[in-house]
């Protein structure tokens, strides 16, 4: 009898504690994030680490991964590039699309992107329809520069639970129709016990 198994793994090279905490079964608990949460607890920690984010400049730059870029648009103030996520697999799309300026939802301009261009060009290049297209932006993120990912509707990525991902066109009618909306409403997400953040929340109280 033949058995046929197949077993997906992820390699990161080169990890860091942050990576290796990352993949180790934790308890995980829920934090909802006040717009006065934010800049007390959660901004003050975000601007205390010195979270690298040289590989988006470096992109942007066209100093990295420049022959892997699927769609760009260099104006300075509204451009952006899209190039495959490291988590890229051949059976899966997973997009990453980083705007040339911007670090945070309420800084960054989601709703100056074009997204009907950007679904048609990945139409056109994987032949994944708009309609399969899960396009979204994660709180809290890993990097603090604002960025989109579009994963295929039918691949169940990493990231796209409830607590964790927010559909780009969400996203853009809320701020429409406010544009302080994300400093009005509190925001839920997930942190994992051992994280600095957690411990913030914990020594204001807020969890
Ligand atoms: O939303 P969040 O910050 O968690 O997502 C960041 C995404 O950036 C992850 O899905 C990573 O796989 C991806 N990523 C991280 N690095 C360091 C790189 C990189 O150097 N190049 C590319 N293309 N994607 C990256």
């Amino acid at each position: 009898i033949a058995l046929l198994i197949s077993i997906k793994t992820t390699v990161v090279y080169p990890a860091t504690e942050k990576h290796l905490q990352k993949y180790l079964r934790q308890e995980v608990h829920l934090i909802r994030e006040t717009w006065e949460d934010y800049k007390n607890i959660t901004l003050p920690f975000i601007q205390s680490q010195s979270f690298s984010i040289q590989w988006v400049y470096n992109i942007l730059e066209k100093k990295a991964e420049a022959d892997r870029i699927i769609y760009e648009n260099p104006d300075p103030s509204n451009g952006f590039v899209l190039v495959p996520d490291f988590k890229w697999n051949q059976n899966q799309v997973c997009l990453l699309l980083l705007p040339l300026k911007g670090s945070c939802l309420s800084e960054g301009n989601p709703e100056e992107m074009s997204t009907s261009v950007l679904i048609e060009a990945v139409t056109k290049r994987f032949g994944v329809p708009g309609s399969q297209l899960r396009i979204y932006l994660h709180y809290q993120p890993s990097y603090y520069h604002l960025h989109v990912h579009f994963t295929a509707l039918g691949y169940d990525a990493p990231g796209s639970s409830v607590e964790r991902a927010h559909l780009l066109a969400d996203v853009i009618d809320n701020l429409a129709m406010d544009s302080m909306y994300y400093q009005k409403r509190a925001l839920t997400f997930a942190l994992r016990a051992d994280e600095l953040l957690l411990k913030k929340f914990q020594e204001a109280g807020r969890v």
